[in-house]
This record gives structure tokens, C-alpha cells and sequence, in this order.
């Protein structure tokens, strides 16, 4: 039997298990990237494992998401970071550089390789073919030490491209669609791999903005073949020796194939506030919009931005639209700068933003009281831009700028005449804003500097057979990791201080849970399907650790808020009957009994004692699993074996 891409690597990188689906496999790890915002505390995770360097290929620290700096705390994990990365052999892109994962496509990626990142949109690199999969933060530090990454077996799905993008619809409209069609929880389990004849029309940044966004379909990853184009993409770069070829075989066999004839797709937007919420834009057309802004990880490439400059190329923003624009990269923004384009922006009244995750993480620009802000974005959660009651839509490049001028929701085909754009047969390469790691020797004098906004990870204790809980809180579907614990300016610097973070957990559902969960001293969250979806960051889970959360039991999980759940030693329970969800309310004291016998068997009796009903959960945990759960951790699995 033929292999697909994706298990082409994973074969190249097994350390153990057997590609059985379903099953847990340890992969081997070549590259990781970690940004400023989940980076601190892996790095702390990192160092108390006594290692002195890194075991990976490549392993690279971003500064990217907090970059305002108000106050010492950011500056001060920006140092700390910095000065860790040097001493352990890690390189280190400096504030400005740009989001990681448009810069790590640019310079580190490589097809055929293996990546985590502690961030959920580190699929991005299988846009160049590369296995990139979104992880906790101490996922990142045992891979940076050497250690393997477990994941699950993944199911295979093909979506089959044909046909050929039509003027103005664009690689975001692909990500759309299959949003449309899978909805968010729709690639939970599987691989995606984008293939077909179709995908020779696509470059590689349209091909990363289609993996970027295999991340809000729940999906492990998503990933390219790496071809012809790939390879024209890695010359440009500099680097073509960092090119092989990768394809699926022909006999390669998928558990689900989807087809897409991209000559059908319209412009198409996601509404609020969930990314699968996707209708055609003409069919929003007239709706007053404030804001618009261009930018994220998804759509900041050099030829979105070109794109977005020819079009504004002459034309004014409308007076009542506040527009910004945040390049990917110091590459892309100086390139925009020498061929003229960054002018034409500039004249056309949009502002221009640090090369940085800015709005899309809420770190400022955020929209006014019930705004409505056009976003390139991936995600549109419910206060993720920093203003709870705004609208926030997801749309390509070509539909914001159409926004931008006509001041409400329109047809972007409207526009007149679609840009052409190449890519550059050379990028402008210049990586000094990468700080290179010290030799061994030198290593060894380095200070790592860290600051007072650094508190000590949240302390665990191996686990009881026993558990006695109150439900602390009881929320509803697609519960998203901004839920758990929000970002923005406000949050975003206290990363790496627990105790402050965790006056801010679940917020945005629930302002009283975190004194609640406090008094509580022990309680458990009640979720329902695809609890914890979004971003890889641990804090959504270390944070409810530090409040005495001692479970979640769900209708069903997401893949990473799952793995960081357990490395943080709070038990991950599904419910055998979904309907019993319906039975369990806020404020039911309940039991957990035999807990290590039900790990064993799969099976964990959940007793309520408030109503004296006893209902049955699932649990499918592996060996590895069950360990750390009792030992309290991951990090206090790691050090019991030493
Ligand atoms: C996000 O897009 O939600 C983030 C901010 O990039 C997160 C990481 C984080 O919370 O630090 C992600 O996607 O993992
Ligand atoms: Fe940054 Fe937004 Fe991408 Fe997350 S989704 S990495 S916040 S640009």
C-alpha cells in the first residue's frame, strides 16, 4: 500500500509505536520554534531539565506577539529569552523580525523535516512540505532536549484542487471553503494533504495560508507536496539546497477525499465569531464596516501585501474606516519599501503596524464599542480583538482593501481589474535581525537574565485515586483557549506570572470564576464538543492547574488543549453519553473514584452527589499518559525518571 505525504515523514521520523491509527507514535523532532508569548515559560520548562544545549537541528526563539513593551515585563522576558536562547544553542529573532511562522517559512523551514512549535499555527510550514505541527509549550522544551513528541495516529484526508483560482478569489477563500465544509471540529484526528492539479496554480505563501488555516478545523496538520514551486520559492530564498521533492504515492490511501474546483469558489467571509461561520461576501454586501485590518500569520507574505498596495495604488480609504496594514517580515516590509509600494499604502491613509501579530491577538488596534473590523485573520473569537461586543470577519486581502475604500462589506470583484503579481525570483536577503547562538565554550560564561515578572510554575502533587470536586464552571460547544485565558495588551505580559494571569480565566464567560474556582480549592469544568479548540498556549491549562481544577470533562476535546491538559496533570474526561452533560449543573459536589483502575480500563465512574446519579466517562489514555497524570505532570514525570 502507498503512503501519503505526511506518513512519508512520520515513517522517516518514528521513534516508536506503529502507524496504526488511533494509535500513539513518538516522532523524532528536527526543528522548534517557540514566540515570546508561550516562549518564556518553555524555556523555563527547558532549563529544568539541566540540559546545556539544544538536541534539534534548528531550534528558533521569536519575539512576535507582545512587542509593545509597556512596562518592564515584556522587556524583561524579551531579555531573558534572549540571553537563555544564546546559552543553549537556540537562535533568536529579535522584535521586528516578524511573526514567526512567516519568517520561518522564509529562512528555517525545509521540506521532509519535522517542526513543533509552541504556537497553533506552526502548520504554516507544511506549505514547503514540512511535517509542522502546534504544541504546549513543554511539548517544545522535551522536543528542544532531544526528547520525542507523541501525538495520536493520525486519519489521512486529500482535498482534491482542480480547476484555477478566479480574479479575486483568493488561497484565503480555499481555507474558507473548507471551513464551510468541515466546519471547525472537522479536521479533528487527521492530516490534511492538498493535492491535485489544481495546487500548481497555488505559490507557496498562498499554499502556507491554506495550512495556516488547516488550524482552526481542529486538524493535526495540514501539508503540500513539495515541488517544482517549492523549490522556485527556496532559490528565491537563498537556500534551493534545502529543497527534495515529496509526493504521495499514487496508491496512497485517504480516509476521506474532498474535492474542490477552485474556478467555482466566490469571495467569501467568516462572520462572527467563529471561523467556520463562512457565507459569500456578496451576500454581507452594505454592511457599515470601521475597521479593516491586513496582517497575521495568515496573510502577510510579500504577495498579499503587493497585492493590497496596487490596489490601494491611487485610491483613498474611506474617511469613516480605520485601516491598518502589519507586514509578515522584515523582509517583506523592506521589499514593499524599495519597489514603492509601501508609498502607495501610505497614501492611500492606511496605517502601517509593526512586523508583528498586533491586532490579531488584540494587542492594540482593537475595534470600537460594536464595530465592525474586516480582519485577514484567522481567528474571530468573541473579545479576542480587545472589544467584546465587536464584530470581527475573516476575510481575503482583496475583500479588506474593497472594505477599506467603499467603507462597507462589498464584493471585492467590485474593484475593477485584479492585480498581477510574481514572485520575486530573489527575495532580499538579510538576516541580521537573527542573533546567532554563542559557541559551547562561550556558553558556558553567559548570565541568563531574568526579571521579577518571573513567578515559579504552579506546583502539583502526584495524583489521588480519589477525587472529590464541586463543578466550578459548566460552559457550552467550541470552547476556545481565549476563553480559558484571554490575551491582549492587557493579559499578554503577564505570561509568565500564573498567579496574576489567573484573575483573568474565563473572563470573557464567567468575571467571578476565578475567585470562585480559588475558594473552591478542588473543582471541575463541565465542557461541551471540541473544549479548548484555538491556540497551543499551556496557560489555558497551567492557570486553571493553579486554581485547583482538578478535570475537565467534556463531549470532546481538542488535540492540543488535550496534551496540555495532561502534562499539566489535570485529568481529560469524556462523556460516555453526551446527553448526561445535561444533567450536571454549576455547583454539584462530585466523586471520581478508582481513578488509576479506570485509566487502566478506559473507563472512570463519575458519581453526583448532589443528585445521586452516577454516570460513566471515557478516558483513552496511553501508558505514557497515565504516568504522568500520577505523577502530577509532565515536568514531574521527566525529573522521577532521572
Ligand atoms: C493565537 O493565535 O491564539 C496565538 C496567540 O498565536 C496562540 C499562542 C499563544 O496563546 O501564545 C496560538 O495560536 O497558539
Ligand atoms: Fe500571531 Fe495571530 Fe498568527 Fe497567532 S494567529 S501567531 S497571534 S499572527
Amino acid at each position: 500500500m502507498g503512503l501519503t505525504i505526511a506518513q512519508k515523514i512520520i515513517k522517516n521520523h518514528l521513534i516508536s509505536g506503529e502507524m496504526v491509527q488511533g494509535t500513539e507514535i513518538a516522532l523524532k523532532i528536527d526543528q522548534t520554534l517557540t514566540q515570546d508569548a508561550t516562549g518564556t515559560m518553555a524555556y523555563l520548562e527547558f532549563e529544568t531539565m539541566g540540559l546545556k544545549r539544544v538536541k534539534t537541528e534548528r531550534s528558533v526563539a521569536y519575539i512576535d506577539h507582545n512587542t509593545l513593551q509597556c512596562g518592564f515585563e515584556n522587556a524583561d522576558d524579551h531579555r531573558y529569552i534572549q540571553t537563555v536562547a544564546k546559552k543553549h544553542g537556540i537562535y533568536f529573532s529579535r522584535p521586528g523580525n516578524g511573526i514567526c511562522h512567516q519568517v520561518h517559512l522564509e529562512r528555517f523551514g525545509k521540506p521532509g523535516k519535522t517542526l513543533i512549535g509552541s504556537d497553533s499555527h506552526t502548520p504554516t510550514g507544511g506549505g514547503i512540505g514540512m511535517l509542522s505541527f502546534g504544541a504546549g509549550g513543554l511539548d517544545v522544551a522535551v522536543a528542544m532536549g532531544g526528547g520525542a513528541y507523541y501525538i495520536t495516529m493520525p486519519k489521512m484526508y486529500k482535498v482534491n484542487l482542480t480547476g484555477k483560482l478566479s480574479p479575486f478569489v483568493t488561497a484565503k477563500d480555499v481555507s474558507l471553503e473548507i471551513l464551510r465544509i468541515l466546519s471547525v471540529k472537522g479536521g479533528v484526528g487527521a492530516i490534511i494533504e492538498w493535492g491535485g492539479e489544481g495546487i500548481k496554480t497555488l505559490s507557496v505563501p498562498e499554499r502556507a495560508t491554506i495550512t495556516n488555516m488547516g488550524t482552526e478545523l481542529g486538524a493535526t496538520t495540514s501539508i503540500f507536496p513539495s515541488d517544482e514551486i517549492t523549490k522556485e520559492f527556496l532559490k528565491a530564498q537563498g537556500r534551493v539546497e534545502d529543497y527534495i521533492p515529496l509526493c504521495s504515492d499514487e496508491d496512497a490511501v485517504y480516509d476521506r477525499v474532498i474535492d474542490i474546483n477552485l474556478s467555482e469558489l466566490n469571495p467569501l467571509v467568516a462572520c462572527p465569531h467563529s471561523p467556520d461561520n463562512v457565507v459569500e461576501v456578496s451576500s454581507l454586501k452594505g454592511v457599515k464596516v470601521n475597521q479593516v485590518c491586513v496582517g497575521s500569520c495568515t496573510n502577510s507574505s510579500l504577495q498579499d501585501l503587493l497585492k493590497v498596495a496596487s490596489l490601494l495604488k491611487g485610491r483613498k480609504i474611506s474617511d469613516d474606516v480605520s485601516m491598518s496594514i502589519s507586514p509578515g517580515s522584515k523582509q517583506v516590509l523592506s521589499m514593499l519599501s524599495d519597489s514603492g509600494a509601501l508609498a502607495d499604502i501610505l497614501a492611500s491613509g492606511a496605517r502601517i503596524l509593526e512586523c508583528a501579530c498586533g491586532p490579531c491577538i488584540g494587542m492594540g488596534f482593537s475595534p470600537n464599542s460594536a464595530g465592525v473590523s474586516l480582519r485577514t485573520f484567522n481567528r474571530n473569537f468573541l473579545g479576542r480583538s480587545g472589544t467584546k461586543d465587536a464584530g470581527v470577519y475573516l476575510v481575503s486581502p482583496e475583500t479588506a482593501v474593497a472594505a477599506a475604500i467603499f467603507g462597507e462589506i462589498t464584493d471585492p470583484r467590485l474593484l475593477g481589474k485584479a492585480p498581477s503579481i510574481k514572485m520575486p525570483k530573489k527575495f532580499k536577503i538579510d538576516d541580521s535581525a537573527v542573533v546567532s547562538p554563542a559557541s559551547e565554550d562561550e556558553a558556558e560564561k553567559l548570565e541568563v537574565l531574568r526579571g521579577p515578572n518571573i513567578k515559579p510554575f504552579p506546583s502539583t502533587t502526584a495524583m489521588e485515586n480519589k477525587i472529590d470536586v464541586t463543578v466550578g464552571l459548566k460552559v457550552g460547544d467550541n470552547i476556545t483557549t481565549d476563553h480559558i485565558m484571554p490575551a491582549g495588551a492587557k493579559i499578554l505580559p503577564y505570561r509568565s506570572n500564573i498567579p496574576y494571569l489567573s484573575k483573568f480565566c474565563f473572563s470573557v464567560v464567567d468575571e467571578n470564576f476565578s475567585e470562585r474556582a480559588l475558594s473552591l480549592k478542588s473543582s471541575v469544568i463541565i465542557g461541551g464538543e471540541n473544549y479548548g479548540q484555538g491556540s497551543s498556549r499551556e496557560h489555558a491549562a497551567l492557570v486553571p492547574l493553579y486554581l485547583g481544577v482538578k478535570a475537565v470533562v467534556a463531549k470532546s476535546f481538542a488535540r492540543i488543549h488535550v496534551a496540555n491538559l495532561i502534562n499539566a496533570s489535570i485529568i481529560p474526561l469524556t462523556f460516555k453519553n453526551a446527553s448526561d452533560y445535561d444533567e450536571i449543573n454549576q455547583g454539584d459536589s462530585l466523586s471520581l473514584e478508582n481513578l488509576f483502575d479506570g485509566f487502566e480500563k478506559g473507563e472512570v465512574i463519575l458519581k453526583n452527589n448532589t443528585t445521586g446519579k452516577e454516570y460513566q466517562l471515557n478516558c483513552n489514555f496511553t501508558d505514557r499518559q497515565i504516568k504522568i497524570l500520577k505523577a502530577g505532570g509532565l515536568l514531574a514525570y521527566t525529573k522521577q525518571g532521572e
